[in-house]
């Protein structure tokens, strides 16, 4: 398939309309960009507040959390408040309903929020985790956390393992930590046996998520790309989509179903 480009404006080329609704499985992977619409800062975003002199890189790992597990708590207690009081948008909902139009769509998703749940998909896979799970820094004892509403830029210690006595940390994917082996396996054959990957609002620049691409690039497979800016995962779609996935999402499932609209 040639490759080719379009902003969200422009209509999408029938040849893949046409791959989308022959397909017997669609994967699709998504970052924090289709998330982004709903209100909710992307990764890379900058920070403010308390944690404006930070990076979320420098945060988002188990160092961090040992040197000061107060200013990491309190960021991630700040973001679940955020994630809690915001809604999905339109490119979740278009990605719950493309499921209900194919054989088999599998979700994966590098976002720690539930934002596709609470649109109605089912069966995503969470590479990275859930902010609203937590767990045992030292023991790995699951914890009911009950997160606060308020949304205050503060330090806050972290809970106290019942276990153990050790800080109880988010259950999320942190630098250098592997992801969840199961999800993982089960990631990589979604893509491996699908027959088209839409890739959406992901910087792709975070591995091993980011080496899925590449991975249905050598299987020769349709990758739609979805992003308002250029990524170094371009050079790998066939139809690369230039604009936010809140707009994108839902003209591509109007393309290949235009009984929907
Ligand atoms: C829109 C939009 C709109 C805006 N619509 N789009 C190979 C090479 C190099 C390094 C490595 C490698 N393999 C492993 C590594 C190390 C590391 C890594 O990748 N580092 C790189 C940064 C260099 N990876 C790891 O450590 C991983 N573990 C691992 O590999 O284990 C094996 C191992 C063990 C021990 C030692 C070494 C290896 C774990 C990675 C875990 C990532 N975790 C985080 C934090 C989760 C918790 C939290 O949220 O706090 O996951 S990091 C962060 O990045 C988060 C995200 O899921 C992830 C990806 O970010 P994403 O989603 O792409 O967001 P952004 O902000 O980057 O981009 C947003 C995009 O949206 C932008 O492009 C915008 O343009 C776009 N956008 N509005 C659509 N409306």
């Amino acid at each position: 398939m040639t490759s080719s480009s379009l902003t969200s404006s422009t209509s999408i080329p029938d040849e893949i309309a046409q791959k989308l609704r022959a397909a017997q499985h669609i994967a699709v992977m998504t970052g924090a960009g289709v998330s982004a619409e709903s209100g909710i800062a992307t990764f890379r975003d900058a920070l403010t507040g308390l944690w404006a002199n930070f990076k979320a890189e420098d945060l988002a790992t188990p160092q961090a959390f040992v040197r000061d597990p107060a200013l990491v708590w309190g960021w991630y207690e700040w973001r679940r408040a955020q994630v809690m009081q915001t809604q999905p948008n339109a490119g979740h909902i278009a990605l719950a309903a493309m499921a209900r139009q194919v054989p088999q769509l599998t979700l994966i998703t590098q976002n720690v929020d539930d934002l596709h749940e609470r649109a109605g998909s089912s069966a995503v896979l969470h590479l990275h985790g859930s902010i609203l799970a937590a767990r045992c820094f030292d023991c790995g004892f699951p914890y009911q956390h009950r997160a606060s509403l308020q949304q205050d830029h503060a330090k806050l210690a972290p809970p106290v393992c019942p276990e153990c006595g050790g800080a109880v940390r988010p259950g999320v994917v942190w630098f250098g930590e592997n992801l969840p082996h199961d999800v993982w396996q089960e990631a990589e054959r979604a893509v491996r046996e699908c027959d088209v990957l839409i890739i959406a609002g992901t910087s792709g620049v975070v591995y091993p998520a980011a080496g899925l691409a590449e991975l249905a690039f050598r299987k020769r497979k349709t990758i739609i790309q979805i992003n308002p800016q250029a990524t170094n995962q371009d050079k790998f779609a066939s139809l690369v989509m230039t604009g936010p996935s809140g707009v994108c999402l839902p003209q591509l499932l109007a393309a290949a179903w235009p009984e929907l609209r």
